[in-house]
């Protein structure tokens, strides 16, 4: 194909590379002109389509594809379809890819779950605590049972509810009272897990479902699949299996590699995979082999959210989010970099061509041309975790010059739900009381997630000025996925930076000795927040639903339709979203008003979009003050400026404080 007419033929000037980290290890690669996604970016010299943009392109049936001109009659589809309808159409298939990749890692934990319980996987049932709480939840009866013959009977009925026609989910019943009663009012109420995702490609065939809002509430009921089934499932399964998270200090950044061991960076989402690897790097077997080569060891360092996963359980560093997994390999100083699915450019293929690197894919789901494949069999979880490590120790030799930043910083994570209630509350009166009460009184103004991706087409550092901002203005922050990681970097994750929230804020902070900033996990561990909302909701104080509860979900910089769906799961449980700084329904005017404005009547919260930092900041402080307003619990408090002296303290002072350099 000739794409000369497409692509410039620059070499890439105003590159806009995001992170410190990245710009110093290509600038320094022993690999010059190493070419990244932000390369690619600056080099095609076309926007982003429009009509794909706005959501109003189709492609669905070979009449088209047709693009759609909102109040242009002529503009319509072959078929008729207008812009209300493509636009839905188009919604519901990006939250269903979303869901769907989330209910296939879930399907996944759930089967090695079941497998260990049954003695035929290598992992165990580590949390015997949250195994009966998670049964008792969904209704299964621990009386007299051993902890596998539980997992057994909760792992089997989980995993009936993928192919389940009729009867609901069974963690929908954890959400609050009204809520379920408003699902159900609704008729949004999941069905079966993989029966939503078979519903949407038939709804969204040529001449099926052709009325916007009805489409709309498919979206809903999807997206309630994924948060209040599938994901939960994966958070709440591998927990038990791998343990629940508690505060744990690591690294994170591309100085997380070592010069002196086999490098070997585990990217995806899987935590079965990145479980066994963690078990295998420390086995005496393998320890042995690194000495055959002259490394002191295998350093495990996790990429993208299957960095957050052992972060949180194992405190494994991490050396990259989604931006950063080209330039760790532009190191060469990776022998391998294991992947199992989603958000794995196909470009790390290329990248590695240029250094002694292996990739190595492992789902028989996602495969990449030029790489080498072993494939993950949680059966044999070790032996394969092994022969994967083994492969990556025969490359050590070969590692030609490198360049390993000095750079990495030192966070906290492991904030679990249930690590919350004991932080707040202490071991025996476990509770989010203290957390309600100081929302109560005005100490904590609201909680504010910020999750999501980060995306080389936005500008650089949004979640930091976000994240900065925002507790100034004593707003607790959780964050999740590559946006923790982010955060992370700069140093917003290390108690430390408690002296840059506000002064409520701070003093609570103090109390506790944790983070302004609470990393919750991994894109699946969104699950956790709803868990988290429901307890403040059952708490007390502040109200009866979601929906009333001071707080708000954001992705500045989302790429991935799974955190359209994440938003879509958000905002049918009530909990007010933004996303910025475009959205995929912008096409249509009455899609946009049904999403941004319509479904707030309808689920009580709804989605905001917003492009700058700033403006990211004041829809959430304005909706924290509004829903205090509407408890009741307001007091005037004035909107605080992170000012330049501020900055420039967090930019030295938290480095310094909470971090050494190299770890
Ligand atoms: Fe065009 Fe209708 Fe076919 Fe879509 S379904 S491509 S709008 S004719
Ligand atoms: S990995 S979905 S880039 S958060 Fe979960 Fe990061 Fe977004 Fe992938």
């Amino acid at each position: 194909m000739d794409t000369s007419r497409r692509f410039k033929k620059g070499n890439g000037n105003g590159v806009q590379i995001q992170s410190s980290t990245n710009r110093e290890v290509l600038k320094n690669a022993p690999v010059k002109d190493v070419v990244t996604a932000a390369h690619r970016v600056s080099m095609r010299d076309i926007e982003p389509c429009l009509f794909g943009r706005g959501g109003t392109c189709c492609r669905n049936c070979n009449m088209g594809p047709c693009q759609i001109i909102d109040g242009v009659d002529q503009m319509i589809g072959v078929c008729g379809a207008d812009a209300s309808t493509v636009a839905a159409r188009n919604f519901l298939r990006i939250v269903a890819g979303g869901a769907a990749s989330h209910m296939d890692h879930a399907r996944g934990v759930v089967m090695a779950f079941i497998a260990s319980a049954k003695g035929d996987a290598p992992y165990e049932i580590k949390d015997g605590i949250k195994l009966r709480q998670v049964a008792m939840s969904i209704g299964v009866d621990v009386a007299e049972k051993t902890k596998e013959e539980l997992a057994i009977e909760v792992g089997e009925r989980l995993l009936s509810e993928f192919g389940q026609q009729e009867g609901g989910l069974s963690f929908i019943k954890r959400a609050p009272k009204l809520r379920q009663e408003l699902w159900e009012k609704l008729g949004i109420l999941p069905r079966g897990i993989d029966r939503e995702i078979t519903e949407t490609m038939h709804r969204t065939h040529i001449g099926v479902d052709q009325h916007y809002e009805n489409l709309l509430f498919h979206v809903a009921r999807t997206a309630l699949a994924d948060g209040w089934g599938a994901s939960m499932m994966a958070t709440e399964l591998s927990d038990v299996m791998f343990g629940t998270p508690v505060p744990i200090r690591s690294r994170v950044d591309i100085g997380v590699l070592k010069e002196d061991e086999v490098n070997v960076t585990v990217h995806g989402h899987e935590p079965i995979l990145a479980e066994a690897l963690a078990i295998a790097a420390r086995d005496a077997e393998i320890i042995d082999e690194c000495k055959k080569v002259g490394a002191k060891g295998v350093n495990l360092a996790g990429v993208c959210c299957t960095g957050n996963e052992i972060l949180m359980r194992r405190g494994f560093p991490i050396a990259g989010s989604f931006i950063q997994q080209e330039v760790v390999l532009a190191t060469g100083a990776v022998e391998a970099m294991v992947v199992d699915v989603q958000c794995i450019m196909q470009n790390v293929a290329r990248v590695a061509e240029s250094f002694h690197t292996d990739i190595i894919t492992t789902s028989d789901k996602a495969k990449i041309l030029g790489a080498t494949h072993i494939p993950f069999d949680e059966h044999r979880a070790i032996d394969v975790a092994k022969e994967i490590l083994k492969h990556a120790i025969k490359k050590f030799p070969e590692r030609g010059k490198s360049f390993v930043p000095v750079h990495s910083m030192d966070v906290v994570a492991g904030f679990s739900h249930e690590t919350i209630n004991y932080m707040l509350g202490g071991r025996f009166r476990a509770s989010y009381k203290p957390l309600n009460d100081n929302i109560i009184n005005g100490r904590i103004r609201g909680v504010a997630a910020i999750v999501g991706c980060d995306n080389y087409r936005v500008m650089e550092e949004m979640h930091v000025e976000i994240a900065k901002e925002l507790i100034a203005n004593d707003v607790l922050v959780l964050v999740t996925g590559c946006a923790a990681t982010s955060i992370g970097r700069t140093g917003l994750l290390s108690p430390e930076a408690a002296q840059y929230a506000g002064d409520g804020l701070r003093e609570v902070l103090e109390a506790v000795g944790c983070p302004p900033v609470l990393h919750m996990g991994s894109c699946v561990d969104n699950s956790r927040i709803l868990i988290a909302s429901t307890e403040i909701v059952h708490t007390g104080g502040l109200g009866n639903d979601i929906y009333e509860v001071p707080a708000v979900g954001m992705a500045p910089q989302w790429m991935s339709e799974k955190a359209v769906a994440i938003g879509q799961y958000f905002v049918s449980s009530g909990v007010d979203v933004i996303f910025g700084p475009t959205f995929p329904i912008t096409g249509s005017k009455v899609v946009s008003d049904y999403c941004f404005n319509k479904m707030k009547d309808i689920y009580g919260g709804s989605w905001h979009l917003a492009k700058k930092p700033t403006e990211f900041v004041n829809i959430t402080i304005d909706i924290i003050n509004d829903a205090r307003k509407a408890l009741g619990i307001d007091k005037k408090k004035e909107r605080v400026l992170f000012d330049m002296a501020m900055r420039r303290e967090l930019g030295s002072g938290v480095a310094d404080a909470g971090c050494g350099g190299h770890a």
